[in-house]
């Protein structure tokens, strides 16, 4: 099966936690190779663009502010069906409804703070990882 990426951010939670390295270890051993990987901090401008398909939303406010609270890191992943099987791996939004062995589940704070993004199709990684990455970084 051919290789493909998906595009993830652990958010300020995850990074304030002191749990970078525990999640990419997972994100290691799980089959995802690391292609690009930054950390930064996003502005409000940042977050309300990557998430403005959610700008209708009761929760769009908080999720800006929340996302702009601290660094994040953001990384393109590839694996073979990488889409699917890292939503596997992060586990549902609401870590409370998150799957045992989930990374949401081991490392997430509420449904807001919840530790790590993980993009819902091939097009949005494309796009996502575009709008954090530079050509010369994503190789
Ligand atoms: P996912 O990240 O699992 O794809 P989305 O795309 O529905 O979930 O939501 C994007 C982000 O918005 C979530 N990662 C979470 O941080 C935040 N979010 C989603 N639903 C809620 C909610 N009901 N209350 C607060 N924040 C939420």
């Amino acid at each position: 099966m051919a290789q493909n990426r998906t595009f993830t951010m652990l958010k300020p939670d995850a990074v304030a936690n002191g749990h970078i390295g525990a999640i990419l270890e997972k994100i290691n051993v799980s089959g995802f190779r690391i292609v690009a990987l930054k950390m930064t901090q996003l502005t409000k401008a940042d977050a309300e663009a990557f998430y403005a398909v959610h700008a209708e939303r009761a929760f769009y406010g908080e999720l800006v502010d929340y996302m702009t609270e601290g660094p994040i890191v953001a990384v393109i992943l590839e694996k073979e069906n990488a889409v699917e099987d890292f939503r596997t791996l992060i586990g549902a939004t609401n870590p409370a409804e998150a799957a045992e062995g989930t990374i949401r589940k081991m490392y997430a704070e509420s449904i807001s703070a919840n530790a790590v993004h993980g993009s819902d199709s091939d097009e949005n990684a494309a796009l996502e990882a575009a709008f954090h990455f530079a050509g010369k970084e994503n190789f």
